[in-house]
C-alpha cells in the first residue's frame, strides 16, 4: 500500500511537485484563470468586446465575461474567465527567506532587557497624504493583529505613534526627540508610486539629519511593496501583506540588539 499521495505536502518542498504546471480550474491542467479590470467604457456590448479583445492580448483564450458593472461614468468592471496556455515551472521560483528566527514575546523583552539595558524605542507613522492607519496600528497598538499582541504591548519597547498624514520634517524632528532606535512608516496609497517616492524623501531626510552610524533603523510597511527592494529605497527592511507585530518585533531585536552589543563592544 503506497502512503506517498496521501502525506502532506511541504510548501517549499520542489521535489514534491511537477516540474511544470497549469492553473487549475474544473480538471488538472485546463490553464483556467479569472481576472479583474476596468476599462475607461461604458457598459454595453462594445465594452465587453473591448474585454474579450484584451483578455485574448493576455493570452486568455477562450475568455468569457463572467460579470460587468458600470462603476461610475463611461467606467466598466469586468471579471473575465478563461484558459491561458502558459507553464509555471516552481523550481525557478525564488523564495525570499527570513533573515532572522521568530522570537517569543518573552525571549524579544529578555533580549532587550539583558543587552541594551533600557527600552528600545519605537516611532511610527504614516507619511505623505496617507491616511491608513489601520496597517501601522496592527503592528504598533496594544490590540495587535492577527491574536498577536501589537509592539504597545512588549514591556521593553516604548512605542511613539505620530498616526496619520506625518510630514516627513515633523517624523525626523520627532525621531530624534524620542532618541528613536527604530523609525516604522507606513505607505498604502500606491497611486503614482507615492509610496516609493515618500519612502526614498524619507529615508534621505533622515540620512541628511544624522551622522552616518546614526541614522535609525529605517523599517517600511505596505501591501504593495515589492519584496526584497529595500536598497532602492534606502531603508533596512520592508514588511508586507499579513505582517504580524511578532515578526517586526523578532526583526528589531535581530537588527537593533546585536548593532548595540557591537557598539559597547
Ligand atoms: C480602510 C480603507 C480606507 C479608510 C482608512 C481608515 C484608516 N484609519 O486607516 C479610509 C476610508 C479613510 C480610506 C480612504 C482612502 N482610500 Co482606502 N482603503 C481602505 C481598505 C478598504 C482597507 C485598508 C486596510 O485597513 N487594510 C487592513 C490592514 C491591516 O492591512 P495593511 O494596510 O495592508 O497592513 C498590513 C501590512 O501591509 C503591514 N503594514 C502596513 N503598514 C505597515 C508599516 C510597518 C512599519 C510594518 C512593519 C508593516 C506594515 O502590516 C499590516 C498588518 O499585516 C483598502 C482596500 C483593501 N481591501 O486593502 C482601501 C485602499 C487602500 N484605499 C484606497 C484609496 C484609493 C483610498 C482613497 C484615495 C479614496 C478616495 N478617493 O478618497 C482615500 C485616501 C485617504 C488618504 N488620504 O489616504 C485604495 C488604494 C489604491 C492605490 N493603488 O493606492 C485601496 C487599495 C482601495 C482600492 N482597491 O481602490 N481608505
Amino acid at each position: 500500500m503506497s502512503r506517498a499521495t496521501s502525506q502532506p505536502t511541504s510548501p517549499d518542498d520542489v521535489t514534491a511537485l511537477p516540474r511544470v504546471i497549469r492553473p487549475y480550474g474544473d480538471q488538472t491542467g485546463d490553464g483556467m484563470v479569472q481576472v479583474s479590470f476596468t476599462l475607461p467604457m461604458p457598459n454595453g456590448k462594445r465594452a465587453e468586446g473591448a474585454a474579450l479583445q484584451l483578455a485574448g492580448k493576455m493570452g486568455i483564450e477562450p475568455a468569457i465575461v463572467v460579470h460587468h458593472k458600470s462603476i461610475g461614468d463611461g467606467f466598466t468592471f469586468f471579471v473575465v474567465y478563461g484558459s491561458v496556455k502558459h507553464l509555471v515551472e516552481p523550481g525557478l521560483v525564488e523564495v525570499v527567506e527570513r533573515e532572522f528566527p521568530l522570537l517569543s514575546g518573552k525571549e524579544i523583552n529578555a533580549a532587550i532587557k539583558r543587552r541594551l539595558h533600557r527600552k528600545l524605542v519605537v516611532v511610527g507613522a504614516c507619511i505623505g497624504t496617507d491616511a491608513h492607519t489601520v496597517g501601522i496600528d496592527a503592528i504598533l497598538n496594544i490590540k495587535g493583529f492577527a491574536g498577536e499582541k501589537g509592539l504597545e504591548y512588549y514591556r521593553e519597547i516604548r512605542v511613539v505613534n505620530l498616526g496619520a498624514q506625518v510630514l516627513v520634517p515633523d517624523l525626523v524632528e520627532r525621531a530624534r526627540e524620542e532618541k528613536a532606535d527604530a523609525v516604522l512608516v507606513s505607505q498604502v496609497v500606491t497611486q503614482r508610486d507615492a509610496h516609493i517616492h515618500n519612502t526614498q524623501a524619507m529615508s534621505a531626510a533622515f540620512r541628511e539629519a544624522f551622522p552616518a552610524g546614526e541614522v535609525p533603523l529605517l523599517v517600511v510597511g505596505g501591501p504593495r511593496f515589492e519584496e526584497g527592494s529595500q536598497d532602492a529605497l534606502g531603508v533596512d527592511r520592508i514588511f508586507g501583506r499579513g505582517t504580524t507585530p511578532g515578526e517586526v518585533a523578532s526583526y528589531l531585536v535581530h537588527a537593533l540588539v546585536p548593532r548595540h552589543d557591537q557598539a559597547q563592544a
